[in-house]
């Protein structure tokens, strides 16, 4: 065991293993005592690097994030300390790789339950190179005003009441992580206030133990008086006790073993920390404050009295002119969080994105204020989900049939049309799904599948204005426009396109008028006059046929059907429909082994 200070203000840790509120906590402790640069040098999350965003006071700081202890050893070589958040599962092999770490000279093990002998290994490598092990099963330990391992002490509020940001005069040790931070309270109250506390955790192997601590104290000139607070069960108060007896110890220790009561119980009694039982005589806490107070520690005469006991020991310490006065400061005030401030009714904030359609904050998600299982036990499809996130509303049966036709009607038409063909030359390339899928995705468009929107548009503005199919037709004309829903590269009069036919049929019997279809149609009819491929094709179908879906069904208002027909929903039932075929496309030629897509030579016309 090493004598003298483990840290310092300058001390920085690796924190292994990564726990954003103990890293925090150690962050917020170093803004409270004014230290300049984060104890936190580096993170150590196996397998994954970057960086990690923390507040260092008012600030926000990016912690480098490392998958492995090497990396981070070498990337932070004055980062001696190690502690190590790992479970109690991988706590003894990553404590390992870092005490063989030349750069790392404490390890703090936090997780119980570490396997004993592996406890003993690493206790046996670190007592031959010099290293400090400080845990299993402990909390950590702390240096008043300069460097604090991961939870130690608590709460930022219960550090500023233990006056833990500046240093005191008092070298404490114990076994209990709880109860320390309980023994700062009392420390503060009665005395100047700590200057180093380390628990040194409950295992019947602790990495170094009571009297390893209170050595490396006596060497500490700060410290001028040692508080120890051992319990039942072991015997590593025994060690403080010889070292006492031969007069190694020259400051003051109070001591106090608790676990008294265990006497009260017939049977032994196994407390909290897996070495806190009562063996024999020799591990109860009667014997090992009786042979404290032999070998010249203060030992009160129970618990109550520790505080009374450490307050005498103190101030007889000033009436000998041993200890002088701390300057008293004032720590800064750690802003709070937004979240908790927010939780507390202290502050509010605006939001910054406002959603009407979906809420996923109570026990299950809601799609229109709709409960997901509601849906589901309603036996409700996809055409009902559809209208609940796009129109935000219930729409009838009939309304959400017609929606299902349409996606299943739209789900593809084969390799060759542009989107189709997109997908597979990207799928060829090597690309994944989503990057095959909005390749072809991409393609749809005013002249491909995209016209829905355009042909509600251009059919409600004609069919209200009561324009004959001549005047909206040859208008368009004028204008350079084609009219969109209208004409084919391989639909015409004599191959008509089925999907139009089903989607005429199930309308004309199911909803209560068709106005704007068979407007279309009478445009249809004039347009075919043009041209045979001027056929109403499946953008025009579906544009028309919403529009009577959305006038006929009662649900909207005409100021909402405006607003559906501006914004433009309906491509959004060819983008979703597409897309299904897309993913089968993607699929297929995966499965198929297609190699890259070149396209033929012949196939291009090279000219100047
Ligand atoms: N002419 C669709 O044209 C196509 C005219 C027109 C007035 C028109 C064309 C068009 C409007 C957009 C539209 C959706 C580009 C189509 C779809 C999904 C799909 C696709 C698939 C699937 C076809 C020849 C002559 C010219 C033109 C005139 C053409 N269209 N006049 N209004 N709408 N339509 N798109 O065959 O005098 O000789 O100069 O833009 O609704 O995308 O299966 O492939 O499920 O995947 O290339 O079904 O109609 O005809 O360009 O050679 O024109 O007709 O002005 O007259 P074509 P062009 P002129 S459904």
């Amino acid at each position: 065991m090493a004598t003298g200070q483990l840290f310092s203000r300058t001390t920085q840790a690796l924190f292994y293993n990564y726990k954003q509120l103990p890293v925090q906590r150690m962050l917020d402790f170093d803004f409270l005592c004014g230290r300049e640069t984060p104890s936190v040098a580096g993170i150590i999350n196996p397998g994954s690097e970057g960086f990690q965003k923390l507040f260092f006071g008012q600030e926000e700081i990016a912690i480098p994030v490392h998958a492995a202890i090497e990396a981070a050893c070498a990337a932070h070589p004055t980062a001696d300390v190690f502690i190590n958040f790992a479970s109690f599962r991988s706590a003894a092999a990553s404590s390992m790789a870092a005490l063989k770490q030349p750069t790392i000279k404490v390890v703090a093990i936090i997780a119980e339950g570490v396997p004993e002998s592996d406890t003993k290994q690493l206790i046996a490598y670190a007592r031959a190179n010099n290293k400090v092990v400080i845990g299993p099963a402990t909390v950590g330990g702390i240096q008043a005003g300069a460097f604090k391992i991961g939870d130690t002490a608590g709460t930022i509020d219960n550090i500023i009441q233990c006056k833990l940001y500046r240093p005191g005069s008092v070298g404490f040790v114990s076994k209990s992580g709880g109860m320390s931070n309980e023994m700062y309270n009392t420390v503060a109250r009665v005395t100047d206030g700590i200057y180093e506390g380390i628990a040194i955790g409950g295992d019947v192997f602790p990495g170094s133990t009571l009297s390893d601590h209170i050595l490396r104290f006596n060497n500490i000139p700060q410290i001028k008086m040692m508080v120890v607070l051992g319990e039942l069960g072991g015997r590593d108060e025994y060690s403080l006790v010889e070292a006492l007896k031969q007069g190694k110890v020259n400051k003051p220790v109070v001591a106090w073993v608790s676990g008294t009561c265990a006497r009260l119980f017939k049977s032994e009694v196994q407390f909290g920390h897996a070495g806190a039982k009562s063996g024999g005589e020799m591990e109860s806490a009667q014997a090992k404050n009786q042979a404290l107070m032999d070998a010249g520690a203060i030992v009160p005469t129970s618990f109550e009295a520790l505080e009374s006991a450490i307050k005498e020991t103190f101030e007889k310490l000033v009436e000998e002119g041993k200890v002088s006065p701390i300057k008293e400061v004032t720590p800064p005030q750690i802003p709070e969080d937004l979240s908790s401030a927010i939780k507390s009714g202290k502050v509010r904030a605006p939001t910054h994105i406002i959603s009407t359609i979906s809420d996923d904050r109570g026990e299950e998600p809601c799609y229109a204020g709709v409960p997901m299982s509601s849906i589901i036990e309603q036996g409700l499809g996809v055409g009902d989900v559809i209208s609940l996130l796009w129109f935000k509303r219930s729409l009838p049966r009939y309304c959400t049939k017609f929606i299902e036709i349409c996606i299943m009607l739209c789900a593809d038409h084969g390799p060759c049309v542009s989107g189709a063909h997109n997908t597979i030359v990207t799928a060829r390339a090597g690309k994944d799904l989503v990057s095959s899928l909005v390749s072809g995705l991409l393609t749809i468009g005013p002249r491909f599948g995209g016209a829905i929107d355009d042909a509600a548009r251009y059919f409600k503005d004609a069919c209200d204005r009561n324009l004959t199919p001549y005047e909206f037709v040859e208008g368009m004309k004028k204008k350079g426009i084609r009219v969109p829903g209208i004409g084919h590269r391989i639909k015409s009069r004599d191959n008509r396109d089925k999907r139009v036919e089903l989607l005429q049929k199930f309308a004309r019997s199911n909803f209560p008028s068709v106005k704007y279809m068979e407007y279309a149609v009478t445009v249809e009819s004039y347009t075919l006059s043009k041209a045979n491929n001027l056929v109403l094709n499946v953008d025009g179908a579906i544009g028309s046929l919403f529009l009577d879906l959305l006038a006929g069904s009662g649900m909207f208002t005409k100021q909402e059907i405006d607003e559906i027909v501006q914004i433009g929903y309906l491509n959004g039932l060819f983008v979703l429909a597409r897309s299904i075929g897309l993913i089968g496309h993607t699929f297929d030629q995966k499965r198929l082994k297609q190699p890259l897509y070149r396209h033929p030579w012949e196939d291009v016309l090279y000219t100047k």
